[in-house]
């Protein structure tokens, strides 16, 4: 039945907690009220023809007056924990100085979701740095962005830590670092290409970039850890594809698969549990910067728990591979960690064959649940640490009906039975969070793609939960109360 539960459901232990996320730009609006600052995504996506339609974050969901309504809508599907990230330039107009009115947003968010006894999972940096300091020093280019961010993380600790146990300072280096410095389709929109973008070096700048994310981390955790201890957590959220050699039984192949796990996975994890980055990623990048001896200590051992990203998988082959052009790519844009290898959506050489999976609406979105439980598994044997999956959501294929998301439900069931399974084979994963609660802004796909529970509608900014909203309201409840059969009888609107 297209309502039917993941029938691995109860494997998932109890107090496993089940949630749902969102990120400030994406869904915030209220761009120029409540005394907020501008970020380089208000910058980026004003520029012409950076994003679909020229759209912008200006208005969003106007969750930033509609919060209450939005927080009713995760109690009504008794989803108590809640993923969202703050906007450093709402809380701080020039990345450093205290705006009042953005402190009473979200502390009256905040109070709101713990009244509603909905926990809250906040991430300090969803892609939305202070357009003040890209200008004063090209943002995360510039080693004094790593005091910056620490001081405003603390910022955050101190003002909310109160309400907040688990934080996250980084959502997806990976994306923004090659988006922003690689191919230049997110902000801060730099790259090599003088046809796109005006300013950049795709080889060295997301290398760059991304040192002084991982420097900035480690101060923000250490002072996380002088304020807080028991119970108290700190992580980076990370994002990658499960990477499966493409020939079966080729070490060529074999060897550019695990290549790129490491240049996704563990070129941020490494640093952060073991100090620094992976001998692989050393010897590929020359350009990459070295941590100091001090830098390594600060480094090692900075996240209590992994934030697992989820969407998608590829087959990879070693450069030399024959492989159906149609389907080649690169995975973030990154060409100091390209280049070694070939992605492939299929297995087959000739047009026409099967896929990894089916596509979703977006042509990246192969669906492939099976990749999540060996991400999964690959995270626990390398860096044995406790997991989230902080984001995992699909946006369905036109043609599809939005409110009637069978294809949704579909893609989540077999996701969410992915990770029962990665915990039955060993891993320690403790929380799902679908993304996301709300359609929102996409980025450079603006309004063109939907992700969410619950539809908006653009115009009147109305929400209507999907279907997929009343089928995971149900999973929560049903996994609550241990039982598959309790309420597989009474879901509604089922044929
Ligand atoms: C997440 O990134 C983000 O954290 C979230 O904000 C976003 O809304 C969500 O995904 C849905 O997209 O076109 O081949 O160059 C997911 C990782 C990396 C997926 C960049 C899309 C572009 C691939 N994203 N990628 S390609």
């Amino acid at each position: 039945a297209v309502d039917a539960l993941p029938p691995n459901l109860l494997a998932l232990p109890d107090g496993f907690a089940f949630g749902a996320a969102t990120a400030a730009y994406q869904i915030e609006g209220a761009a120029s009220e409540g005394g907020r600052g501008p970020s380089i995504w208000d910058a980026f996506s004003h520029e012409k023809g950076k994003t679909h339609d020229g759209d912008s974050g200006d208005v969003a969901d106007d969750h930033y007056h509609r919060y209450p309504e939005d927080i009713d809508l995760l109690a009504k599907a008794g989803i108590k924990h809640y993923r969202l990230s703050i906007s450093w330039s709402r809380l701080m107009p020039d990345g450093r100085t205290l705006n009042d009115e953005g402190v009473a947003f979200y502390s009256a968010l905040l109070d709101l979701l713990v009244e509603k006894n909905i926990e809250p999972r906040v991430t300090l940096y969803h892609w939305d740095l202070p357009q003040a300091l890209e200008d004063e020093y090209n943002g995360w280019l510039s080693p004094s962005i790593v005091e910056d961010f620490a001081a405003y993380a603390e910022k955050c600790f101190e003002l909310f830590g109160h309400h907040v146990k688990t934080w996250t300072t980084f959502n997806e280096p990976l994306t923004f670092v090659g988006g922003g410095y690689g191919t230049g389709v997110m902000a801060p929109g730099r790259c090599s290409d003088r046809s796109r973008c005006i300013a950049g070096d795709s080889e060295t700048e997301p290398l760059l970039a991304a040192h002084n994310v991982l420097l900035a981390h480690a101060h923000a955790a250490s002072r996380f850890r002088a304020r807080f201890s028991k119970g108290y957590s700190i992580d980076m959220v990370n994002c990658g594809w499960m990477a499966w050699p493409l020939r079966d039984g080729s070490v060529d192949d074999m060897n550019a698969a695990s290549s790129f796990m490491e240049a996704q996975w563990a070129w941020f994890l490494d640093p952060l549990v073991r100090g620094d980055y992976p001998p692989s990623l050393k010897a590929r990048a020359p350009a990459l910067p070295q941590f100091t001896i001090e830098e390594q200590t600060l480094l090692k051992g900075s996240v209590d728990m992994l934030g697992v990203n989820y969407y998608t998988s590829r087959y990879v082959a070693a450069a030399d591979a024959v492989y159906p052009a149609a389907s080649v790519g690169d995975a973030a844009g990154i060409p100091a960690l390209n280049g070694e290898y070939h992605l492939a959506t299929t297995r087959s050489l000739s047009e026409g064959d099967p896929r990894i999976g089916v596509v979703g609406g977006s042509p990246w979105l192969y669906v492939a649940p099976d990749g999540l439980t060996d991400v999964l598994l690959w995270l626990q044997d390398r860096y044995h640490l406790p997991m989230a999956v902080t984001e995992n959501g699909c946006d369905q294929p036109s043609g599809e009906d939005e409110r009637d998301d069978v294809w949704r439900i579909d893609y989540l069931r077999s996701h969410i039975d992915g990770v029962a399974t990665a915990i039955q084979r060993g891993a320690d994963v403790q929380a799902y969070y679908a993304w996301s609660l709300l359609d929102n802004f996409e980025w450079a796909d603006g309004y063109s793609k939907r992700f969410g529970l619950v539809f908006v509608d653009y115009n009147t900014l109305t929400r209507t939960p999907k279907r997929s909203f009343a089928w995971y309201a149900r999973l929560i409840h049903a996994h609550a109360s241990s039982s598959l059969l309790l309420v597989d009888d009474v879901a509604p609107g089922r044929d």
